[in-house]
């Protein structure tokens, strides 16, 4: 049976179910979507890599992931959502594909994901064996990338769930994202990664209380993006650096996107909602969530266009 965008965001779907509607999205609109496996997770699990443009591969990109946390199901549903908002609806959005490549990787933390489905609902971390006797499974994905690693917020007792890992990089699937990163550095300019809960938009840094240099240029983009996001259903969103919005924490995607990858607007968006249903967002909610995330990244598309 086709999976059918409907279909798709009337709950949220495991991982194979997520790769197969992509795989028939990529197919159905070639002229639009390039995708890519790019990577394997630890149990090996297939990592995809969507571009959405037409613009050819030098105009500005826009980098953005979900599912980094297992438990937090209504990111990938949001990510996936917003794909299918461009794809579906191409020719509303003509000139931002025409001017700006989107990268879109929904879940890239596909092993606790799936995980979150079978075993443990509330489950955080990576599945990764424990790197000594008597460790427990899996690091946190967020405090694994290296960039001030293990410095803040972070933990090296492996059976807690903010874990920073065994080294940086340990967990092969941020080697996998970072990778991505990397290779597409030079035309990214805007790093999306999508969390719950909270209705946060947050850029670095994440390790310390100081402030990047150019602060106000992130915070004047989100604060237009948040503006849009509350004009569709009310929703407000707070704005300001992780450290002074929600808790210090190093080893982020964005501070290492920001601080390495030299990614100029890098943001961690902390989704629906303000902890009434924790991480089980009813599904009733995974719509209006993606409308009005879809509604914020048009204003951030529309400004890397000017770019
Ligand atoms: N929140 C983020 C976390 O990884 C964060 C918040 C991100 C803090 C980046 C500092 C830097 O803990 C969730 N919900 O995971
Ligand atoms: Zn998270």
């Amino acid at each position: 049976t086709r999976l059918d965008g409907f279909t798709c965001h009337a709950s949220s779907l495991p991982c194979p179910q997520i790769n197969r509607w992509m795989a028939q999205l990529a197919s159905d609109h070639p002229d639009l979507c390039t995708l890519e496996t790019v990577g394997k997770s630890y149990e090996g699990r297939p990592m995809n890599l969507l571009t959405v443009g037409k613009g050819g591969a030098d105009k500005p990109g826009i980098f953005i992931d979900g599912g980094i946390h297992a438990r937090e199901w209504i990111s990938p549903a949001t990510v996936t959502f917003l794909v299918n908002q461009l794809v579906t609806n191409s020719s509303a959005h003509d000139d931002l594909l025409s001017s700006v490549n989107f990268y879109f990787m929904p879940v890239i933390n596909p092993d606790g994901y799936d995980y979150s489905f079978t075993d443990d609902r509330l489950w955080r971390k990576t599945r990764s064996e424990p790197a000594s006797p008597g460790g427990c499974s899996g690091a946190d994905a967020n405090r694994n990338w290296d960039f001030h690693w293990m410095e803040a917020g972070t933990s090296n007792d492996s059976c807690v769930d903010n874990y920073g890992g065994s080294a940086p990089f340990s967990e092969v699937e941020m080697q996998v994202v970072r990778d991505q990163l990397t290779r597409l550095r030079n035309t990214t300019k805007v790093y999306l990664t999508f969390h719950s809960y909270g209705q946060k938009w947050m850029y670095p840094w994440g390790y310390t209380a100081a402030l990047p240099e150019d602060w106000q240029d992130l915070d004047r983009l989100a604060r237009d993006a948040v503006g849009a996001l509350k004009a569709v259903h009310g929703t407000r969103y707070q704005v300001g650096s992780s450290t002074r919005t929600i808790y210090a924490a190093s080893g982020g995607s964005d501070d290492w996107a920001k601080g390495v990858a030299g990614i100029k607007y890098c943001y961690t968006v902390e989704l629906r909602d303000l902890g009434t249903h924790y991480f089980t967002l009813p599904p009733s909610l995974i719509i209006p969530s993606g409308q009005e995330t879809f509604a914020a990244l048009k204003v951030i598309a529309n400004f890397v266009k000017k770019t």
